[in-house]
């Protein structure tokens, strides 16, 4: 276990007092007498100027939450100010995503207030439930980069360090998707119809962006007009990030495009008042939408310059922080560390050179050297596909001088590789920042590692494939920059939050330490063999599953057996991820049934959530037949009340806090090597949960620290996938295993699309005609085999819960304050700055 982790994380053992909290809150001119009540009192009346009698949840809601606001606004001030008057070396975190879910609960918990809200809540007699549920998710992401995002950022915090989060304040979130005849549909996520109580916008704050070109909006679409240089604004909107004892309230900062004031004045004075209005439409459709792609680089200009606008508000917004206190520009690394999450933000290597050369007017060298000493680069996924490359005439239209500067660092890159490995033409244009063939392009992971200190995958496996095969060349030329920080969920939204009945068993068993320090977990192991603690463990999962399943049925009708084994797959809809492997399972498990009624086999509930890019539609496809699979099983009086398929709509941060405490068995099935890490598969690991899983990502540390013997791993593993890709075919399992081959002849007869026939053919040429790339065929049979031996285990309640038990207190290295704290000390060169 890493050491820096005890040292960095803030003890909260004992609570403290409601007198002694408010102390600690109004540490300010403001004092915050009647504590809450009052507050909320006066802004259900003023916010609103309302009739009481027509105040209605979503009124209750934005008092509840400016309240809360009202009482951390003082701390937040101080933070920053502490940071300021340390001159702290602050971590900067650039995400185009953040995937941040509700907040309310979660800053009321975080801020140690429950035992005053509750009393409150009671007094008022407030329905609290639906008092939460008027708050939007957060959707600024799309899966597990975004999300992990979020994580650190409450890790940050609770370890008392100066982090700030920067990212776009887009208006639409990911799009909320509803599924009609089985079919995914996508809505637009207005998410901030309604005014959002966490957002403080700073117009006096504001920055310029420079760009090469101007834009018009032409019949509906972005175009560029060359040769016209151009100034966007960017607006800050800061988000508080409170740490778990409120101590720490750091800033997550989004920054809105708009136009700048002056410039339509001359347009409208040349009486085109519509046209002016329409330019500044134009510059703000730049933040309106988070791109809904996941896993594969659509390269759309516009998303090219949101990327831009990302790097360069945040980096004239942190240099300006940083000229404040600091006259010597040498001192650069000293005091800033900026991580980018995956390559989206790497642009900012040229941008920082720029700053350093033309504004700092430092030479080449030395701002070469603070560059890469400041820049630090994560990684999140080896799909090719996913690799951004953008167009190098873009960057002529748009940033003609970060070209220029890219272009030199290239010169000066080959010119190194030609003297280290002279007459390797091939490992030149391998290492290259620029991708001659076709029409060139930018390599953007090649900048981020050739332009940074630190290169990171976010699991062993995946990082030592990051370096053995994906940038290969480039880990030879510089292995020192090369390491593993695998990834991390935080333990107060995902499991004092998420679960508080086994919270609460926990902190009975062992104490409320593990909270900040989730090596603590360890404590419960001893107790798998503790009769009594195992019914108490048993009894919190039984109550998930009940109210899950009443949630399930008062929100959308749909029933489910809470006594059936809860059965999860949640997360993006991807081959990869193999959603249809687990398709081909149950049409297994349900031939079985059909063919031998009188089988004996526990009852199940099948539950699938997640989304598919909308312009992936095979994807699509894999919705559609999970919902079919769904309906028919449904339907099929043979196995009623033995076998259940639920694909459940719209998967966000709140639907995953609900199922993941309520699910006995978590599927983490992603062809080997394809998985960067996954991070519900630690989430569901924490809450209980048997992992059925590929020695994949995460999973296989998760596997290490429980023991084998406690988890359900079976298929291929990566070299025998990438061992197998000259020879495999799919055929051979269709023609010599009977199961296999009677679960696809049933897809393929229409059986689950009765009234749409051949709508499943894509599913044939995906794992038949065109050779199952993904495997799905080769490892179903493993994965039958896996599932047989949880279904023996389930059968004996006693074992099983001695193994759930054994899984949660192993869980405790994948808690996000691990990931940090090395994070901190081996990339970062970051101590936490407690505030006073
Ligand atoms: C440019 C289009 C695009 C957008 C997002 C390409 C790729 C992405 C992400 C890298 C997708 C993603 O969320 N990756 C996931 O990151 C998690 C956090 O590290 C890992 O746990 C997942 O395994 C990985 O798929």
């Amino acid at each position: 276990m890493n050491s820096d982790r005890t040292r960095t994380v803030a003890k909260i053992s004992s609570s403290p007092t409601a007198r002694e909290l408010l102390k600690q809150y109004a540490c300010g001119p403001v004092q915050l007498t009647g504590a809450s009540n009052a507050l909320y009192e006066r802004h259900l009346m003023f916010d609103n100027v309302m009739d009481p009698k027509a105040i209605g949840p979503r009124e209750q809601y934005e008092a509840a939450a400016k309240s809360v606001r009202d009482v951390l606004s003082q701390r937040w001030l101080l933070t920053e100010r502490t940071y300021e008057r340390e001159n702290a070396k602050r971590i900067y975190y650039l995400s185009m995503e953040f995937l941040i879910g509700r907040s309310l609960a979660n800053n009321i918990m975080n801020l140690l207030l429950d035992p005053m809200v509750k009393q409150a809540v009671d007094e008022k007699r407030l329905d609290w439930l639906a008092l939460l549920e008027q708050e939007p998710d957060a959707g600024l992401g799309n899966g597990g980069l975004g999300r992990l995002a979020a994580c650190f950022l409450d890790s940050m915090a609770t370890m008392q360090l100066p982090a700030m989060g920067y990212g776009l304040r887009y208006e639409y979130g990911i799009f909320r998707q509803s599924i009609r005849d089985g079919w995914q549909h996508e809505e637009a996520d207005n998410w901030l119809r309604r005014p959002d109580p966490w957002e403080a916008a700073r117009p006096q704050e504001q920055v310029e962006v420079r760009l090469g070109c101007s834009f018009e909006v032409r019949s509906g679409k972005l175009a560029a007009v060359l040769g016209e240089p151009s100034i966007l604004l960017g607006i800050p909107y800061d988000r508080p990030v409170v740490g778990y004892g409120g101590r720490t309230i750091n800033t997550l900062r989004l920054w809105a495009a708009a136009a700048p004031e002056a410039f339509d004045f001359h347009e409208f004075s040349a009486g085109d008042f519509v046209g002016a209005l329409a330019e500044r439409l134009s510059a703000e459709t730049l933040t309106r939408v988070l791109y809904p792609d996941d896993s594969t680089s659509m390269g759309q200009g516009l998303r090219f310059v949101q990327e831009y606008f990302l790097v360069a508000c945040s980096l004239a917004d942190l240099v300006r922080r940083f000229r404040r206190n600091n006259p010597d520009w040498r001192a650069l690394p000293d005091r800033a560390a900026i991580q980018f999450n995956d390559t989206h933000p790497s642009l900012a290597v040229a941008e920082l050179m720029r700053i350093l050369l033309d504004e700092a007017h430092l030479g080449w060298d030395e701002a070469w050297d603070l560059t890469r000493r400041t820049l630090a680069y994560t990684n999140h996924t080896l799909l090719p596909e996913a690799l951004e490359k953008w167009p190098l005439r873009w960057f002529e239209v748009l940033l003609p001088r970060q070209l220029e500067i890219i272009l030199e660092i290239n010169r000066r890159l080959l010119d190194d590789v030609r003297n280290r490995f002279p007459g390797d033409e091939g490992r030149v244009e391998r290492v290259s920042l620029i991708d001659e063939r076709g029409g060139r392009k930018v390599r953007m992971a090649n900048l981020a590692i050739v332009g940074s200190h630190s290169t990171n995958g976010v699991a062993a496996i995946h990082s030592g494939l990051l370096r053995r095969v994906t940038v290969k060349d480039l880990a030879e030329m510089f292995p020192e920059r090369f390491s593993n920080k695998t990834n991390g969920v935080t333990p107060r939204r995902w499991l004092l939050l998420a679960n508080p009945a086994l919270a609460g068993i926990i902190t009975d068993a062992i104490g409320d330490r593990w909270i900040t320090d989730l090596a603590e977990l360890e404590k419960l192991k001893p107790l798998a063999d503790d009769r009594s603690f195992r019914d108490d463990i048993r009894r919190a999962k039984q109550d998930a599953k009940s109210r899950f399943a009443e949630w399930l049925k008062s929100t959308s009708g749909v029933v489910v057996d809470p006594a059936s084994i809860f059965d999860s797959q949640i997360k993006r809809i991807h081959e990869y991820k193999r959603q249809l492997l687990n398709g081909l399972r149950i049409v297994v498990l349900y031939n079985r049934l059909r063919e031998n009624p009188d089988l004996e086999m526990a009852p199940r509930t099948f539950v699938f959530a997640g989304k598919a890019a909308p312009a992936y539609q095979l994807a699509k496809i894999i919705i559609k037949f999970l919902n079919n699979l769904a309906d028919t099983i449904d339907a099929d009086p043979a196995v009623k009340g033995r076998l259940k398929v639920v694909f459940l709509p719209e998967y966000c941060v709140s639907l995953a806090e609900r199922l993941i405490p309520a699910s006995d068995v978590s599927n983490q099935i992603s062809t080997a090597g394809y998985e960067a890490s996954g991070t519900s598969n630690m989430k569901f690991m924490m809450n209980g949960a048997l992992t059925l899983g590929t020695r994949d990502g995460a999973t296989i540390e998760m596997a290490e620290a429980a023991g084998e013997d406690n988890f359900f791993l079976f298929g291929l593993t990566a070299e025998q996938v990438a061992g197998s890709r000259g020879w495999y075919s799919p055929y051979w399992h269709y023609d010599n295993e009977p199961e296999t081959r009677a679960a696809l002849d049933l897809i393929f007869s229409n059986h689950f699309s009765r009234y749409e026939p051949g709508i499943f053919e894509p599913l044939r040429d995906v794992l038949l005609t065109h050779g199952d790339h993904y495997r799905h065929l080769a490892d179903l049979t493993s994965y039958l085999e896996a599932d047989q031996r949880l279904l023996d285990l389930y059968a004996d309640p006693d074992a099983w819960v001695r193994k759930v038990i054994l899984n949660v207190a192993s869980s405790g290295r994948f808690s996000s304050d691990r990931t940090i704290a090395e994070y901190a000390s081996q990339i970062w060169n970051v101590q936490p700055c407690p505030v006073p």
